[in-house]
């Protein structure tokens, strides 16, 4: 099983930790071959390499496009080591075999991190590289293939326990990583693709990443997890820096996501809004004059559960609103940046993560989200459906007035971000009630107007928020019954898709109880 490391090819991007690797290759007394870039760094360490173009017997050419891509080098990976043709082959045409492959490849994801131009993009497509990897992975009965500077060390370990050699367990361990990397690599040049020429149909999309990070574990301790990311320089929590705060957690990472994506709703021109998540779904979403009193707002409407929640802000984080979130424990914040005293404030939280990005993420973007089924994965466009006043029907005798179109619209986008089946109420600006994830949508009518009860107790009001409220349904209701409870919990208009075999009675049911209600004709599920 032991395949011993006589010659190895070092052809790196990433020159981290090639010095360390080629010193200790080359006291194991393996000799060294390498690509240009690469074979400097190494002899200018002092190191004896021979270039890859005097094993080939071409210059490197074409701007290097054409360095490795020759029998030389690809017989000397492919070769079985214990076929007689194949030896005879490599005596033939004086092939040596290579029994090590070390590659990391052209930068395609950084690339595309910095928002490079197409033709800096198309050269940033390593084609060499992968050859070389899905050869000497294919061969891993016989050779070594390192794609990651990470696994130096373990190599460096194998040929020390295994005296200048490395097991077979080893090399096919590699192989596997090796494959997983090339998958990963052209995924991301599909997909990039795709967004250059408009590409949008998900059967035509791969469903690849990068890992960028192990979790400490999933959803739950005993479920192992990992982040990865597509690589686009998309404002989220992908791409934010880190100010403070221990690793982010799984739950963290979604509820983060989902915490984002749903204040990016709101214009930041327009208006500084907060949204508070708890387990995907928010607990409280308010816009504002500023960031302080957006934040009171959102908190306003369900302190219990705005407790270890995660906050997310359309405008920088200033001073005064980080002292008010750091007043409870709150999990993570993130803003499109924060003033330096916001970061002093929460320089005091040591557990609270604060996380910030260059702007908003786009929430029209055409992308897509994938979910695993058993055997399979479900990828659609992601939801970024968009209802304005021009596309609602006022279908009940009252029209809304301005103020309740305003809050109607707040809740319909609100209501997008919530767990089937949603009721949002939403009264000047700020949601008063939110129901998330019932079977029913009577129930999710039921527990939004609960706990705004109990926030008029906590809050020491006379009536409960939903008194004069709007109230949204992200699908439309199948019986008069769910809007009704919004009625009595003091809803007075109703924005909602319609298109129930039973609209007409839902209706009857509206102008009966005095509402004023709006057909968006699309609808919000979100599971
Ligand atoms: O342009 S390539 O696709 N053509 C090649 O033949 C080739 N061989 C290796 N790129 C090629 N490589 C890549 O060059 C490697 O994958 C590695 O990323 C890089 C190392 O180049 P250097 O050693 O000159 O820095």
């Amino acid at each position: 099983d032991l395949a011993p490391v006589r010659r190895a090819l070092l052809s790196v991007s990433d020159k981290t930790g090639l010095v360390a690797l080629g010193e200790a290759l080359a006291a194991r007394g393996v000799e060294l071959l390498s690509t240009g870039g690469s074979a400097k760094t190494l002899r200018d360490a002092g190191l004896a390499v021979r270039d890859v173009a005097d094993v080939t017997g071409f210059p490197e050419m074409m701007d290097g496009r054409v360095k490795t891509l020759h029998p030389n080098v690809h017989g000397g990976l492919l070769a079985l080591r214990d076929n007689k043709d194949h030896i005879a082959a490599m005596d033939e045409h004086g092939i040596g075999g290579i029994d090590l492959l070390v590659v990391n490849l052209y930068p395609f994801e950084a690339a595309l991190a910095r928002g490079a131009d197409y033709d800096e993009m198309i050269e940033n497509i390593d084609i060499g590289g992968p050859a070389m990897i899905r050869a000497a992975a294919k061969n891993h009965g016989f050779v070594t293939t390192i794609v990651d500077v990470e696994d130096y060390v373990a190599l460096i370990g194998e040929l020390e326990t295994n005296d200048g050699q490395t097991s077979y367990a080893f090399r096919q361990k590699m192989a596997q990583i090796a494959y997983a990397r090339t998958g990963a690599y052209d995924a991301a040049v599909s997909n990039w693709m795709a967004g250059a020429i408009g590409e949008n149909a998900p059967r035509r999309r791969v469903v690849a990443g990068q890992i960028k990070q192990t979790l400490r574990y999933g959803e739950n301790p005993h479920q192992s997890a990992a982040f990865y990311v597509d690589g686009s320089a998309r404002p989220g929590v992908s791409t934010a820096a880190q100010h403070q705060g221990k690793e982010l957690s799984y739950n963290n990472i979604n509820d983060t996501d989902a915490a984002f994506e749903l204040v990016a709703e709101f214009d930041p021109a327009e208006s500084a809004a907060v949204a508070i998540i708890k387990h995907a779904n928010p607990c409280g979403v308010a816009t504002g004059s500023t960031l302080i009193e957006a934040y009171q707002k959102a908190f306003d409407c369900d302190r219990t559960s705005a407790f270890g929640g995660i906050v997310a802000l359309n405008q920088p984080l200033d001073a005064q609103t980080a002292a008010a979130i750091s007043e409870i424990f709150t999990e993570v914040v993130i803003a499109p940046g924060a003033s330096d005293e916001a970061k002093d404030i929460f320089a005091k939280k040591k557990n609270l993560r604060l996380l910030t990005t260059d702007g908003l993420p786009d929430v029209l973007e055409r992308s897509m989200t994938v979910r695993q089924v058993a055997g399979g994965l479900l990828v659609q466009d992601k939801d970024a459906g968009f209802i304005g006043m021009d596309d609602l029907k006022v279908v009940t005798k009252i029209a809304p007035t301005e103020a309740q179109m305003r809050d109607l619209l707040f809740a319909w986008k609100v209501g997008k971000h919530v767990k089937s089946n949603a009721i949002v109420y939403v009264k000047d600006n700020a949601t008063v009630g939110v129901g998330a994830g019932q079977m029913s949508r009577v129930d999710s009518a039921l527990i939004a107007a609960k706990k705004a009860e109990r926030m008029a107790d906590v809050l020491g009001l006379p009536e409960p928020l939903t008194k004069g409220s709007a109230v949204a349904s992200d699908a439309f209701f199948p019986f008069p019954d769910g809007l009704l409870e919004a009625a009595a919990a003091g809803a007075t208009c109703v924005i909602q898709p319609g298109g129930s075999m039973r609209d007409a009675e839902v209706i009857a049911a509206a102008d009966e109880a005095g509402l004023a209600m709006v057909f968006t004709g699309m609808r919000h599920f979100r599971h």
